[in-house]
């Protein structure tokens, strides 16, 4: 989708991938009709992909917009444009490439879309995901985003407390652990049919949080990015979002919240228990087996394949909020 030719000049190739120069462009290529553009065969092929795109409606999932308190102040950060944050995307299901699950995700079903409680609640329930959206006051939360394979991003969620929405359920005294699991449709999702496309993982992907991390007014349930509904690859309808933990907590398109006693599986702990934990807190100091964690690259405004390369911070820059929840724990030991 991103045009990486610098043709007619108006635009320098560092503009070209930032949202805004990606919008402008859009219309300038509208306004200015085909002609001038057409110069170089690889600017054509990428403009007349865009204008017939555009005509079908552009192949992409329909997002909704969705009403929701802004964040103010918004935290000093600068955001990683909405194209880059839907383009470069983990989520196995749809393939392993950063691009896989942009291409190959835009028909999964989200609407209606079922998500059920159960467990270690007084109240067990299933809950229509669409109904929720509108019936719940949502707000924009600006977070840093830490993949464990040390790129970054900040993103503007859209979405509401975990915790005030697990209280709906009451969740009894033994409820020490909340586990979360995936659609499971390989119909939909190829890489549940294959190994090859799938990476290997055991599906349903399933993730899980201590209860008290469950419970933290940081820890998110998402149905939006950039005031709209998520993106397929992004996790649609609803994902989980935990800001000091790396991106694979962050466990997408969900169907079943269960609280449980005991501490639940997660997929990449499972896959790979000596590279990945369940807690998998953000540390700059506990190196993955095969890299370091020490500095990220951040994914930010700018050319196609710029990043900064910054240092990581302790929690993701969380730690005021969250190291209290770790205080007499050895988080080289439950990295
Ligand atoms: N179901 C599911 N959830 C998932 C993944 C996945 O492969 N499948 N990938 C995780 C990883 S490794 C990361 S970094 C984040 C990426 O979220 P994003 O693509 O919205 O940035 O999603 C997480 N959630
Ligand atoms: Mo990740």
């Amino acid at each position: 989708m991103l045009i990486k030719t610098k043709k007619s000049g108006e635009l320098a190739e560092s503009e070209i991938t930032s949202e805004n120069a990606y919008l402008s462009r859009r219309s300038l290529i509208k306004g200015l009709g085909l002609g001038g553009l057409l110069a170089a065969g690889t600017a054509r092929a990428g403009v007349l992909d865009l204008l017939s795109s555009e005509e079908e409606g552009d192949g992409q999932a329909v997002r909704k917009p969705l009403q929701y308190r802004k964040q103010t102040p918004a935290p000093p950060l600068t955001l990683t444009p909405e194209t880059k944050v839907t383009n470069h995307n983990n989520f196995y299901e749809f393939g392993t490439d950063k691009t896989d699950p942009a291409k190959n995700s835009q028909s999964l079903r989200v609407e209606p879309w079922t998500l059920t409680v159960e467990g270690e609640v007084e109240r067990p329930g299933k809950v229509d995901v669409w109904e929720l959206m509108s019936d719940t006051n949502l707000e924009e939360r600006i977070y840093r985003m830490r993949c464990v394979e040390a790129w970054s991003m900040v993103i503007p969620w859209v979405g509401f407390e975990l915790g005030k929405f697990l209280q709906r359920f009451a969740p009894t005294s033994r409820a020490k652990y909340v586990a979360f699991e995936t659609l499971y449709d390989p119909e939909q999702m190829p890489g549940q049919k294959s190994r090859y496309i799938g990476g290997g993982i055991h599906y349903p992907y399933v993730e899980g949080l201590r209860i008290d991390e469950a419970m933290h007014p940081l820890t998110l349930l998402s149905v939006g990015l950039y005031g709209k509904t998520l993106p397929p690859q992004n996790g649609a309808p609803i994902r989980l979002v935990v800001p000091w933990k790396y991106g694979f907590k962050g466990i997408k398109s969900i169907v079943k919240i269960k609280l449980v006693e005991k501490m639940p599986v997660n997929t990449w702990h499972q896959l790979a228990p000596r590279e990945y934990g369940f807690y998998a807190n953000v540390n700059p100091a506990v190196d993955h087996p095969r890299w370091s964690q020490a500095t990220e690259r951040f994914i930010g405004p700018g050319g196609l394949f710029s990043v900064k390369r910054q240092e990581t911070l302790p929690f993701n820059g969380y730690g005021e909020q969250v190291a209290s929840l770790y205080n007499n724990m050895d988080l080289r030991k439950h990295f």
